[in-house]
């Protein structure tokens, strides 16, 4: 199989919401492979009409690293039509095993060029956020090169209020977070889990970026990856994550007609 066919299994995988086997049973790829599969399932994507917004960091947590057995951070891509409204209802039989963890998201006022040697100076606003996750692999099982094939799991994405950036960067380093469903507390953890200080997330956003050929134009997304391990989505449940100082956001699952 090439690039092409493998990234159109994950696609395909993606739009029935039906778990398949890693792609690297059959056949071992390289994580500059597993990448190039990632940007073709993307162009599929564009090609159909729904745009490239951002990216997102991956394993930038020691929780999320050591939930999944896998410590490189990485990086993925999120197209406009992921995104789900704060307070709105996300169908769940639309993905095989979404799990939700929460996040942070910057949005850049400028573009982020690979030569900025200030890449904070570069962004405009911050929001809390949470990330939706469903891999398209069996029991949510993968290796590096998998996970990056697979978009990095990326399935939804949702953004709390933007706040300006300068008036907020000194909350963003190290924030207690929680994740609630219907109010009771699930994952507690801090933005200092993100990369030490989840600022630094945007120079690894930057540096992933540059290496691997994705542009950062004004207006991009960056989610700076989960400050928790993730957790398993549940029909009928009002999730929640708060993030100190920056406030929260919330979907709702929906068990069929959601
Ligand atoms: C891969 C995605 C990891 C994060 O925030 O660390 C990620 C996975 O765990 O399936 O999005
Ligand atoms: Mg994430």
């Amino acid at each position: 199989m090439n690039i092409e066919e493998l990234a159109a299994r994950l696609d395909e995988a993606v739009r029935d919401a039906t778990a398949i086997a890693q792609l690297s049973d059959e056949r071992p790829l390289t994580l500059d492979e597993a990448y190039a599969v990632q940007r073709a399932g993307i162009a599929l994507r564009v090609g159909r009409g729904d745009p490239v917004v951002g990216v997102k960091l991956g394993f930038t947590s020691e929780a999320k690293a050591r939930q999944m057995g896998v410590s490189d951070v990485i990086i993925g891509q999120l197209t406009a039509g992921t995104e789900v409204t704060d307070g709105a209802s996300v169908d769940l039989a639309t993905m095989v095993h979404p799990r939700v963890e929460p996040e942070v998201a910057f949005r850049l006022g400028v573009e982020l060029s690979p030569e900025n040697d200030d890449p904070l100076s570069t962004v405009a606003e911050v929001a809390p956020a949470l990330e939706i996750i469903d891999s398209r692999y069996r029991d949510f099982r993968f290796s590096l090169e998998d996970v990056v094939a697979d978009n990095t799991s990326a399935a939804r994405y949702v953004l709390g209020e933007w706040l300006p950036f300068a008036q907020h960067r000194g909350r963003v380093s190290d924030a207690e977070v929680t994740l609630a469903f219907d109010g009771e507390p699930r994952e507690h953890g801090s933005t200092s889990a993100i990369l030490g200080d989840a600022l630094l997330a945007v120079a690894a956003a930057q540096r992933m970026a540059a290496r691997y050929g994705l542009p950062l134009p004004a207006g991009s997304v960056i989610l700076a990856g989960a400050a928790t391990a993730a957790v398993a989505m549940e029909p009928g449940v009002l999730v929640e994550a708060t993030v100190e100082g920056l406030g929260g956001v919330s979907v709702r699952s929906g068990g069929g007609d959601g």
